[in-house]
C-alpha cells in the first residue's frame, strides 16, 4: 500500500511534466497504480489506518504525486449532501466547463505541499470530464461543488500545475469574478 514515503516532495520535477497518456487497454501494471492511488485516498480517510501509517487525509491524488508520469487519478469523497464520488480514472480530460467560476472558502492543500498556503483558487464551478475506469469502461461525469474542483486540482497534476499556480499573488482572497463560494 502507499504511504507519505512515495509521495514526491514539493520541488520534485515530475510535478512540473505532463504526464503521459496511458495506452489502453491497460496494463496491469497500470491497473495496479491506479489501484494503489485510490487505496491511499481511502485509507486516507480512515482514521484508524491513518493513524496507523500516517497517512495525510486526501479526497484525491494524481500518479505523478507517486513518482508516475501517467495521466491516472482517483478521487474520493462525499459532497455534503452525502452524495458518494469515488472514480479511479485512466486519461480523464475535461471536455466542458461553465463560464461562472467557484471556490473553495477553505482554499486549498496538496498532499505534496507539506507547508499552508493561502488564497482562494480560481475553479470552473461546473465541468463535464470523460475517461476510462478500471474495468475499461467509458465514463461520463458532470461534476459541480467540490466534485467538481477536487478533479480540476488532480487533472491540474497530470498539466503540471499546482492549485497555487492560480491564487492571485497581489492578493490571495480576492473573490474571483463571476464565483461562487464552495463551503465544505
Ligand atoms: O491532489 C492532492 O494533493 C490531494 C488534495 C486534493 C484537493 C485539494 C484541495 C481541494 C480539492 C482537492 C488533498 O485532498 S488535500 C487535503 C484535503 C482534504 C479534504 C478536503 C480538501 C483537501
Ligand atoms: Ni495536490
Amino acid at each position: 500500500m502507499l504511504t507519505m514515503d512515495d509521495f514526491v516532495k514539493e520541488d520534485d520535477p515530475i510535478l512540473r511534466k505532463v504526464a503521459l497518456e496511458v495506452p489502453l487497454p491497460a496494463s496491469d501494471e497500470d491497473k495496479r497504480i491506479l489501484a494503489s492511488l485510490m487505496e491511499y485516498v481511502q485509507n486516507s480517510q480512515l482514521h484508524d489506518i491513518a493513524a496507523i501509517y500516517g497517512l495525510r487525509a486526501g479526497i484525491g491524488l494524481a500518479a505523478p504525486q507517486v513518482n508516475v508520469s501517467k495521466r491516472m487519478i482517483a478521487v474520493h469523497l462525499k459532497e455534503k449532501d452525502d452524495q458518494l464520488y469515488s472514480y479511479a480514472l485512466f486519461n480523464p480530460k475535461l471536455i466542458s466547463h461553465s463560464v461562472e467560476k467557484a471556490y473553495l472558502t477553505t482554499g486549498e492543500g496538496c498532499l505534496s505541499v507539506n507547508r499552508p498556503v493561502s488564497g482562494y483558487v480560481p475553479r470552473y464551478a461546473r465541468i463535464t470530464v470523460v475517461g476510462t475506469d478500471l474495468e475499461g469502461k467509458s465514463v461520463q461525469l458532470r461534476l459541480k461543488g467540490t466534485a467538481a474542483i477536487c478533479f480540476q486540482h488532480e487533472i491540474d497534476h497530470l498539466n503540471g500545475i499546482m492549485f497555487y499556480d492560480h491564487i492571485n499573488q497581489d492578493d490571495p482572497y480576492t473573490v474571483p469574478e463571476n464565483s461562487i463560494a464552495v463551503v465544505r
